[in-house]
């Protein structure tokens, strides 16, 4: 629980100092002093927990929960109410807002210490619970169902921002032949060795490697150049052949990929199905011109 981090936002300086000393002891703490600010630092860096004061210049407590709500990176931050707005009125108003809990003013720091306690390791298990869930069992990349949702999001953000955006489906050439020639099990080992190899390849944070289907990867490049996102398919490519795992079931003798690529520019606007089948029909144009290479 010493790696969690909770948000405190109140706008009195004594009451920001109480709640800091008070959580110290528990996780580490942070305090601002308006709901603004509050906003902002929840989409930098999303705090576990947020302890929120009713009464604020500017916007007020709630409003800033129902926002919150309304941004869906910062809709499954747990919101605490902690205030001396105690009527039945204002409780309700807190619990529509989306808080999960309300803990009423002048705080008793033992309470307030359970209660913060019990909602980080709800998060805490909730995480972990989403982290394992978008996770491929075999190989430890992230899954269709990550991706599914993944794609939804980068496809938004890419349109809001006017960036490019480059999308790549990998699929291994002659698989089927080398779990003839070698067993599952040992397909089994190709695959996330594969796998490994894609994710090595990715150096920027914002780029990501999903295990689509059995031997089907894909890789999203976010606010990549056309150029840049050749070159990635170039070294994704190669560095699949030099691993030289033999296969003798495959012309090239090792087992290597085709890579389908689809680029959109700035101004371009396309679905999830419109891209996956771009990059499908590349996929298709790499296999039917020699396999072990990219198309666009
Ligand atoms: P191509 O070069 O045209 O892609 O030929 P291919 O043989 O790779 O393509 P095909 O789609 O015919 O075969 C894919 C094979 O991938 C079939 C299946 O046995 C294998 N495969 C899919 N998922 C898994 C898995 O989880 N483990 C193993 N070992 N094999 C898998
Ligand atoms: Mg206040
Ligand atoms: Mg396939
Ligand atoms: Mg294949």
């Amino acid at each position: 629980m010493g790696d969690c981090w909770v948000l405190v936002v109140d706008d009195s300086s004594l009451m920001r100092q109480l709640l800091v000393s008070c959580l110290r002891s528990v996780c580490k703490v942070t305090a601002v002093e308006c709901a603004e600010e509050a906003i902002r630092v929840c989409q930098d860096s999303q705090p576990d927990l947020v302890l929120m004061d009713w009464i604020l210049e500017g916007m007020s407590g709630i409003e800033a929960c129902q926002t919150m709500q309304n941004i869906s990176e910062l809709s499954e931050i747990p919101v605490i109410f902690v205030t001396s707005n105690t009527s039945e009125a204002n409780q309700e108003l807190c619990w529509s807002s989306g808080a999960v809990d309300f803990v009423p003013k002048p705080i008793v720091p033992k309470t307030l210490q359970n209660r913060v306690k019990t909602h980080l390791k709800y998060k805490l298990q909730t995480d972990l619970l989403k982290k394992y869930s978008f996770v491929d069992g075999l190989t430890g990349i992230y899954n269709r169902r990550f991706f599914d949702m993944e794609i939804v999001r980068l496809l938004k953000q890419t349109t809001r921002l006017q960036q490019p955006f480059a999308a790549m489906m990998i699929d291994i050439d002659f698989f089927k032949k080398y779990n003839d020639e070698y067993g599952h099990l040992q397909g089994d080992d190709v695959l996330k060795q594969v796998a490994i190899t894609l994710k090595n390849q990715i150096k920027r944070p914002i780029d990501t490697v999903f295990r689509y289907g059995g031997e089907e990867f894909i890789v999203l490049l976010p606010n990549t150049s056309q150029d840049g996102a050749k070159s990635i398919a170039n070294q994704l490519v190669s560095a699949i052949k030099n691993l030289s795992i033999i296969n003798i079931g495959s012309p090239m003798e090792v087992v290597t990929v085709s890579v389908g690529m689809t680029f959109l520019a700035e101004s371009q606007r396309c679905d999830t199905k419109q891209l996956l089948s771009r990059a499908d029909a590349a996929l298709y144009n790499a296999k039917e011109t020699g396999r072990n290479k990219f198309s666009i």
